[in-house]
């Protein structure tokens, strides 16, 4: 099989100057966040916090916002026995706070202008939850109004998708589908009507993300999010990071094969 540790890079090179990927989530309280995060690393246990060198910390030598709510942006967590991602966490924007964005906005000013790339941002990415019937998009996403330095790529995520189904499921039924063709046809129609109502919207915005997915059940045992990790190996323009980024999904063997035949 062609793995993309034979595409010419040396991947021990890169892991040892990179060891690990390094990823802002940003997204409301309650957005998904961290389900997204353990469900990525594979695991349903808490973050831990870890020093700037990736080190794991001891809980006393937190920074006491870090221990209250993790939302000091600069720590960065690890889950699991996962220890080639690392995560800092951000709500972005909330109703009424402007400030949380940014400082999101200046760590990523910060993060992408380190020299060395252990150092820096990889990817942003970004959680707009879906399960309100009335989606604000324009104010969810005021991240996207201005440029952000770094080129540093972003991934829009559509959380609990679920609720999109569900409603796309009623309506069928209310149209006369009976109920297990309306399960089956719920995911494509949820999907269509949403792009028709808000994708173009997204991308109308003046720097809009790299990329969007739809996530959806997070919060069950039997779900995957192959399509975010897709759509963040397809957001990375340096071949370096790309690889890298593959290698860390290596459980995810048929994302290996669908990455080398694109090569
Ligand atoms: N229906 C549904 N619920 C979800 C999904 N993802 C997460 N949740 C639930 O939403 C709540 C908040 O999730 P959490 O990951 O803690 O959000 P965070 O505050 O952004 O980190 C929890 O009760 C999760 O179980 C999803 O895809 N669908
Ligand atoms: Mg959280």
């Amino acid at each position: 099989m062609n793995s993309p540790d034979n595409e010419g890079m040396d991947m021990s090179l890169v892991r040892r100057y990179c060891p690990k990927f390094r990823v802002l989530i940003i997204g409301k309280a309650n957005a998904g966040k961290t389900t997204i995060l353990q469900k990525v690393c594979n695991t349903t246990e808490n973050p831990t916090a870890v020093d700037t060198t990736g080190r794991r910390m001891s809980l006393s030598l937190l920074r006491p916002s870090a221990g209250r709510g993790q939302h000091d942006i600069e720590q960065g967590y690890v889950f699991g026995g996962r220890d080639d991602f690392v995560f800092h966490d951000s709500r972005g924007f909330e109703a009424g706070t402007a400030a949380e964005l940014e400082r999101a906005k200046a760590f990523i000013r910060k993060r992408s202008s380190f020299s060395h790339i252990k150092n820096r941002l990889h990817a942003v990415w970004y959680c707009i939850p879906s399960d309100t019937p009335r989606l604000l998009l324009e104010d969810e996403t005021s991240f996207f109004e201005e440029c952000r330095k770094g080129n540093v790529p972003v991934v829009a995520i559509f959380t609990k998708f679920d609720y999109r189904h569900k409603e796309a499921m009623a309506q069928l039924i209310e149209g006369g589908m009976d109920r297990p063709a309306a399960r089956l046809a719920a995911p494509a129609r949820a999907k269509e009507d949403f792009e028709a109502k808000y994708i173009s919207r997204l991308y109308n915005r003046p720097y809009p993300p790299q990329n969007h997915v739809y996530v959806y059940d997070m919060h069950l045992p039997m779900t995957n999010c192959d399509q975010l990790i897709r759509a963040t190996v397809d957001s990375l323009s340096d071949l370096s990071l790309k690889q890298l980024f593959v290698s860390t999904q290596r459980n995810r063997i048929h994302l290996y094969v669908g990455y080398s035949i694109e090569q």
